[in-house]
């Protein structure tokens, strides 16, 4: 992921958090916010796991305009410990570990132009909020997020936060999991994607296969397209079993010596679920 400077910006504390600064919203950032969030919340009832659904409702993230994050705290306290807190974007590696592992998510405060409303670099409140926060309101996922934020400090006296950051990517950004009637997205990077919500379960291109702790933790990702391949949990609890009880140092010395897997790359000991075309990467590729 992008690299953010080591001291916090003026303004921020030393943990870089930020007020939140609700009264500086424009009657157009509420509206904007507004618009993203129906268009999500049409599509995704039937494609996204039902404790999302949850979160959104427990929550009272329907109601209009951007969230307070005062309001949402209370609830999301109340629910699982959790708490938002705004930063101005991108934190330290380690900044942004200490937070997930005392059950504080940072959340950017800003939101994205109109110019920018299907895609940008930066996590902001939309991808934030929307994306990540409602699955903090269930007890299971809210206990993952915690164990990777110890794992990430962990990781990173290890010399291993890369591979921690792989398994981020495919599963609190963009995993999948198995529901009762097919595949469910519970990404936030997919849930806050109108592209990506109907490409990550509909298109032909990527591949979609069984999660695999070490394999997840070997394979490269894209952070400028949909991704080539999508990793599929059984359930959330399986998710927090296979990593919070797991002793993941022998595992990054054992990972040492193995190649890096391709972002399209298929391996013979896959649980396939889809074999993907890669159409879409391919044509993307002819393009440039
Ligand atoms: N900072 N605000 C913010 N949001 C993130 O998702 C984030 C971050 N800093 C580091 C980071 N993610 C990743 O590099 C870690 O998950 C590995
Ligand atoms: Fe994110």
């Amino acid at each position: 992921m992008t690299q953010a400077s080591e001291s916090p910006p003026d303004g921020a504390a030393a943990d870089w958090t930020i007020p939140q600064g609700w009264d500086r919203y424009t009657a157009a950032e509420h509206a904007l916010w507004d618009r993203l969030f129906a268009r999500q919340a049409d599509m995704l009832p039937g494609r996204v796991v039902p404790q999302f659904i949850a979160g959104l409702d427990m929550l009272r993230m329907t109601q209009p305009g951007i969230p307070r994050f005062d309001e949402l705290n209370d609830r999301l306290n109340a629910a699982t410990g959790w708490q938002v807190v705004a930063v101005p974007g991108l934190v330290p590696d380690d900044v942004f570990f200490d937070h997930l592992a005392h059950r504080r998510f940072p959340a950017g405060n800003f939101l994205r132009t109109p110019d920018q409303i299907d895609y940008l670099q930066e996590p902001d409140i939309f991808h934030d909020v929307f994306g990540h926060v409602p699955l903090l309101a269930d007890p299971v996922f809210a206990d993952y997020m915690q164990a990777y934020g110890e794992g990430g400090l962990r990781a990173a006296g290890l010399g291993a936060i890369e591979r921690l950051a792989r398994l981020y990517w495919y599963t609190v950004e963009f995993g999948l999991i198995r529901g009762n009637d097919g595949l469910r997205l519970y990404g936030a990077g997919i849930v806050s994607s109108f592209g990506e919500s109907i490409f990550a379960l509909d298109d032909p291109s990527p591949n979609r296969v069984g999660f695999d702790l070490r394999r997840v933790m070997r394979t490269r990702y894209k952070i400028d397209d949909y991704q080539q391949t999508y990793f599929v949990i059984d359930s959330f609890d399986d998710l927090l079993r296979q990593t919070a009880e797991t002793d993941f140092a022998p595992i990054y010395a054992a990972l040492a010596a193995e190649p890096d897997i391709g972002t399209d790359e298929v391996l013979p000991g896959d649980r396939m679920f889809t074999r993907g075309t890669q159409a879409w990467a391919r044509a993307r590729a002819g393009q440039s």
